[in-house]
Parts: structure tokens; C-alpha cells; sequence
């Protein structure tokens, strides 16, 4: 007797929303064009870190500057600051926790020295920005350079050059990705912890409460 085959039950898989492809022409190793980009709504984290605050400083004035001209207010710029590029992926982490943010963009600098931690922190610190972004479903940037010497990060932190433009961009066009392809609607809302979080049924058909956590 040939065994019962199982129907499943379950809907198809929504189409893939499309997307406008984005335009990707390289130039000679100096970025990318972007798509235009509206990010009114959309609400940006930024964690920074304070070692080689001073580069690190000019790439958080550029990506800021380049969200607000992108449409996004003052307050849906959430910052947080860190010690250094080791803490930037758990910080990043209760950022996303919040479940309030369209991206997150982790800023640091990480200058090569004459020891193996420098590796160390790069490969760790990367390696933990990529998974949180793949658990959490919320891009998150790789906004972490990792340069020889300072004067190869203020390159990268300068004018037209300046890395923070791009991963604002970025961060913006990853955000409105996730939202098309999630079907979800901008964030809003306060970035915080207590019983501001949503309205939930307590029990299958009973009265509903607001569930303590981050909202
Ligand atoms: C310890 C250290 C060193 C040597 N260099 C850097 C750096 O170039 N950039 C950076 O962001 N952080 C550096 N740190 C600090 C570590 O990231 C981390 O803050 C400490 O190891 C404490 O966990």
C-alpha cells in the first residue's frame, strides 16, 4: 500500500514584494549610488563608541546629517554610546530589543596595532553585528572600520568619502526593504523599558493588560 502523502495545509508564501533594484554602479572602489530614498517615519539607531571618538565623531555627524536630510526628525534618531568597538554588537543588541527601530547603525574605529587584538575584537565584534541582524530580522550595519593607521580612518571619515553617509543610506534602504518585505508599518513609539508595550489578552478571551518590557 503506497503511504499517505500529507497535504500541507498551510498558505503559499506571499509574493516578494518588489522593490525599486537598487542602483549599484561602482565607482572605482568609492561607494555607490544609492536609489532615491524618503525615510520620513522610519526611526535609526546609532550606537557609537568612544575610543578614537574623533573619527568616529565625523562618521556619526555624517550619517546623522544624511538621515535628516533624508526626511527622519531628531527624535527618531536614537544614540546610544559605548566604550569601544567590543560592546558595539550587545549594545546593538538592546537596541534591537526594542523592537522600536528600523536599523541600527554601530559605529567604530578599530586601528591595527603591533599585538593579535586588533583581530580579535574586529572578527568578534563583526561576526556578532552580522548574527544579530540575521536573528533579529533588523539590519544592522557594518559600520565598523578596520584601518592601519588613523590617517587611513580619517580618509574614510572625510567629505565625500565619509563612511557615515553611506551607512545611513544604507541603513535607510535596508529599513524600507525589511518594511516591504515584512509588510510592517514605520516604527513609533517611545525607545525605553516599562509597561509601555502593547495591548495583550492575558488568556484566550480574557481582559487584556500591557506587557511590561522594552517599548
Ligand atoms: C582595547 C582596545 C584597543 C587596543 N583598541 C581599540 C580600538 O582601536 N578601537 C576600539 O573601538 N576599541 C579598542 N579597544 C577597546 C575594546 O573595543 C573594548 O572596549 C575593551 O577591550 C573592553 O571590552
Amino acid at each position: 500500500m503506497r503511504p499517505a502523502v500529507a497535504v500541507s495545509k498551510a498558505p503559499a508564501l506571499a509574493p516578494l514584494r518588489t522593490q525599486r533594484p537598487a542602483v549599484a554602479s561602482l565607482q572605482m572602489g568609492k561607494g555607490i549610488d544609492f536609489p532615491s530614498l524618503d525615510a520620513t517615519g522610519l526611526r535609526i539607531g546609532i550606537v557609537t563608541t568612544r575610543w578614537n571618538t574623533e573619527v568616529v565623531s565625523k562618521l556619526k555627524d555624517g550619517a546623522r546629517q544624511t538621515l535628516l536630510d533624508l526626511g527622519i526628525t531628531e527624535t527618531d534618531i536614537v544614540e546610544f554610546e559605548v566604550p569601544g568597538a567590543w560592546e558595539l554588537p550587545l549594545a546593538s543588541r538592546y537596541m534591537a530589543m526594542t523592537q522600536k527601530v528600523d536599523a541600527i547603525v554601530p559605529m567604530g574605529v578599530l586601528i591595527k596595532g603591533d599585538t593579535d587584538h586588533y583581530d580579535m575584537i574586529k572578527d568578534a565584534a563583526t561576526a556578532g553585528l552580522m548574527d544579530l541582524q540575521l536573528t533579529t530580522g533588523i539590519p544592522v550595519l557594518c559600520g565598523i572600520l578596520g584601518c592601519h593607521t588613523m590617517a587611513q580612518a580619517e580618509e574614510r571619515a572625510t567629505g565625500d568619502f565619509n563612511h557615515g553617509v553611506w551607512w545611513a543610506k544604507t541603513a535607510v534602504e535596508m529599513a524600507q526593504l525589511r518594511n516591504l518585505q515584512l509588510g510592517k508599518t514605520k516604527t513609533s513609539g517611545g525607545v525605553g523599558f516599562g509597561m509601555g508595550g502593547e495591548e495583550v489578552a492575558s488568556s484566550p478571551g480574557g481582559p487584556s493588560k500591557k506587557t511590561a518590557g522594552f517599548f
